[in-house]
């Protein structure tokens, strides 16, 4: 099934106004200053090019040409294969395998409470998440005092997934006691970046301040 003839890039991304993984495929397409097309997805409500497209309805879908893509984790693995520059792997195996680990528990142990905290329709239910986020970030600080970047002293695909979370963590309330700060300041680092403001929603602009 062929998107609509009215887009006008060689690539499609179907993605959600405000969702974590949708943005970590966003971050990417920025670092790499790759334009395409975006249609925006209310996920609850899939347009029927979605269905047709990706079994899962999920986004972000990424499509290019005959090409569809779906899951975060392949669709930025294959834009960083297809779109070299800059690298956002180190070239090592073991690196790799890190960083591909701590991506698979990002997406595992932090994106539930994510999409929970964003989607809880009672207190209760936003509060545990909140908890269970702080927890998580707290539990992980060493991490981020121990290099410029997310266990890795250049930007790579963690970074693209661990950013949109901790862009979120304040409108979600999740509030980090003082000692987190070197949390706040990798998130700095990284929303000073140009391809992180163009990473951005309208709606996820919305989210906290840019910094000045
Ligand atoms: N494993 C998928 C999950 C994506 C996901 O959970 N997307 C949500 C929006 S943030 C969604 O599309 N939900 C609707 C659905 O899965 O039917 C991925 O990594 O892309």
């Amino acid at each position: 099934m062929a998107v609509s003839p009215r887009l006008r890039n060689t690539l499609t991304l179907f993605s959600a106004r405000d969702c974590v993984l949708c943005h970590r495929v966003r971050l990417v397409l920025a670092a790499k200053g790759v334009q395409y097309d975006l249609v925006a997805v209310d996920p609850t409500q899939p347009p029927e090019d979605l269905i047709d497209l990706n079994p899962y309805h999920s986004v972000p879908t990424l499509v290019e040409r005959e090409l569809v893509l779906y899951s975060a984790s392949v669709v930025t693995e294959y834009l960083d294969e297809r779109y070299p520059h800059p690298p956002l792997m180190p070239i090592d195996p073991l690196s790799r395998a890190r960083l591909r680990l701590a991506m698979l528990r990002l997406e595992h142990e932090w994106v539930p409470h994510v999409q929970a905290a964003q989607q809880a329709s009672t207190k209760a239910q936003a509060e545990a998440a909140r908890k269970q986020l702080r927890d998580l970030a707290l539990a992980a600080l060493p991490l981020f005092k121990a290099s410029k970047f997310f266990l890795n002293p250049e930007m790579s695909l963690a970074d693209c997934a661990m950013a949109p979370i901790i862009w979120r963590l304040p409108a979600l309330g999740v509030v980090l006691p003082k000692e987190a700060k070197p949390i706040e300041d990798y998130g700095q680092r990284i929303f000073r970046n140009p391809g992180f403001v163009r990473s951005l929603t309208a709606e996820e602009k919305n989210l906290r301040e840019l910094p000045v």
